[in-house]
């Protein structure tokens, strides 16, 4: 039997079944991690041991906290867990709020319990947060105040969730001081669970992602030690919520691990994310392309002198943005791949190796390749679906589609992409993104990226519209940037565009102009809405021209 700390077995007992799993490799010196591992001792209670007590570890616009506040705040939290609502290992506790120090504490005190977090996206509402709490059968939530009504509407209909703790308006806060500030981390096994994510598909049921004490950490000494560098000197600073791990990482792991500091703001725009990089000095930022396309209109207003690094994930970058950011700042993007599967990026480069348009190659740790339709690995050149193993990966909570993502070992993201000679990944598209025209296979983002080096594009989505003679053909939803007008000229004009810049025969025959585009709340454009779309008004026969 393996060293578990875990009285409640809930978690280990949904783990897929061995053989499902992908293949794991810690083959760098700095992934051999112990058989006792608590990830809250190594990102915070060492922390204070190595004598970083009196340095800031988290910055919020209400509140900032030392190493040792935050050690402190995490073990009265730790306290009303386990002594005021019987918190035993394994159990799953809940947490909704946005970016905060407060959410930051109360993700750490899960783990220095031994709990398992259950992380959620702010904008959840009720029927989405019943599913959640259903899946991972949780037990406990802790819930900012202001958010908590969509909590109670999952409680109402789920009968879970009878432990809410608000926090924000005083409930928590009082019971933080009838505690003791005084806490030793569970002795969690480095295999114990301690994280279940949900992946942002929106589409029926979702998937719960597993990961374990040591994932966490193996994000950190992978994507935060060797992509980021990251120093104690570091403000990361970002708009990611800590319920998606892109931010989970960014924002809170990766800045805790190398003993530097992190801003943590609850309402992101581009106005008060700029506001926020002059005011707190951050020296490493993280968002999502569409963002760094909308901040580059604005950095002349502000003080940006203090940035070194910015990260750009979670959607494919599109060239035309990475050199408008570079343009605008004199940094060039980061790009990195990261999947809620594989807890964070595996496939990024960083300085001089950066090649705007390709994602990267695989980070220390980590081997990717394209697979072909029968899985053999392919020659460099081709498409194919991108696989990757290496410390981290797969592991969903009680779900057949594990054997749709885990394939022969290997983590087969749904990703199409090609390698090139040098050894560097390029994003085709997403598999479902394929569009298939009068026998040519062609990439809505290769499209999307066309379009959008036209100046009076602010952002666009591509897909494929049914066609009785082409099967398909490629239709372009636009967004105008400001003072442009939209009509047939524009249209036009645009489609010539795409026609001079990429080969003509992946034009758009169609193009729409919309006033915005749909997406998930991680940010990333959902095709598949437009798709349906398409296909709904082509089967009932409304169709435009463009
Ligand atoms: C797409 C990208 C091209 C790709 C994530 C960083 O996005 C994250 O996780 P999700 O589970 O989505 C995974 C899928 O998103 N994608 C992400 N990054 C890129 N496509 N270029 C990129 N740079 O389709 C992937 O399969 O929401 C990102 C860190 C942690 C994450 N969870």
């Amino acid at each position: 039997m393996t060293y578990t700390a875990h009285l409640d077995t809930f978690a280990r007992d949904r783990l897929p079944a061995r053989e499902q799993w992908p293949e794991f490799r810690f083959d760098l010196p700095e992934l051999q991690y112990p058989q006792r591992l608590n990830c809250a001792t190594v990102l915070l209670d060492d922390a204070v041991a190595e004598g970083h007590g009196q340095r800031i570890a988290l910055y919020g616009l209400h509140e900032q906290l030392t190493y040792a506040a935050l050690q402190e705040r995490v073990n009265r939290i730790a306290n009303v867990l386990v002594r005021q609502l019987g918190l035993v290992p394994g159990n799953r506790v809940l947490l909704r709020g946005a970016n905060s120090p407060m959410l930051a504490a109360l993700w750490l005190a899960v783990m220095k319990a031994g709990g398992i977090a259950v992380t959620t996206m702010p904008m959840l509402r009720a029927g989405e947060l019943a599913k959640v709490a259903t899946k991972a059968e949780v037990e406990f939530a802790f819930c900012d105040a202001a958010l908590v009504e969509e909590l109670q509407g999952a409680a109402q209909t789920t009968g879970r969730l009878q432990r809410i703790v608000t926090y924000g308006a005083g409930d928590l806060e009082s019971r933080l001081e009838q505690v003791s500030a005084d806490f030793s981390a569970v002795p969690t096994a480095s295999d114990d669970v301690c994280l279940l994510a949900f992946t942002s598909g929106t589409t029926g049921n979702p998937k719960a992602t597993m990961h374990f004490h040591r994932d966490v950490l193996a994000m950190a000494d992978v994507v935060g030690r060797h992509l980021l560098e990251t120093q104690p000197a570091d403000i990361h600073i970002g708009s990611p919520p800590l319920g998606f791990t892109f931010g989970l990482g960014a924002l809170l792991v990766f800045p805790l691990r190398f003993r530097a500091a992190t801003v943590l703001i609850e309402q992101v725009t581009p106005d008060t994310l700029l506001t926020a990089i002059a005011r707190f000095r951050a020296t490493c930022l993280f968002t999502a392309p569409t963002m760094y396309r909308a901040l580059a209109g604005r950095v002349g207003d502000y003080d940006l002198s203090s940035l070194r690094k910015c990260v750009s994930a979670g959607e494919a970058l599109p060239k035309a943005t990475s050199d408008l950011w570079h343009e605008k700042t004199g940094i060039r993007l980061i790009d990195g791949i990261g999947a809620t599967e594989m807890i964070h990026i595996f496939i990024g480069s960083k300085g001089a190796d950066i090649r705007p348009g390709a994602t990267g190659k695989p980070l220390p740790g980590y081997t990717a390749c394209i697979l072909d339709d029968d899985n053999r690995p392919l020659a460099p050149g081709n498409i194919g679906r991108l696989a990757v193993k290496g410390p981290t990966g797969c592991r969903y909570l009680a779900d057949d589609r594990q054997a749709h993502y885990v394939i022969a070992g290997w983590n087969v993201t749904g990703d199409q992409y090609r390698l090139d000679e040098d050894g560097y990944f390029w994003f085709v598209a997403r598999a479902d993104d394929m569009i298939i025209s009068s026998g040519y296979n062609i990439s809505a983002v290769e499209v999307e990226s066309a379009l959008m080096q036209h100046a009076a594009v602010r952002e666009c989505a591509v897909v494929a519209s049914p066609d009785a003679d082409r099967g398909q053909i490629v239709k372009a939803f636009v967004v105008l940037n400001s003072g442009q007008n939209a009509g047939s000229d524009l249209a036009a004009q645009l489609q010539n565009f795409v026609k001079s810049t990429i080969a003509p025969y992946k034009y758009p025959r169609m193009v729409e102009f919309v006033a915005e585009l749909p997406k998930t709340q991680t940010g990333k454009v959902q095709r598949y809405v437009l798709r349906q779309q398409e296909q709904q008004s082509a089967g009932s026969g409304e169709r435009r021209g463009g």
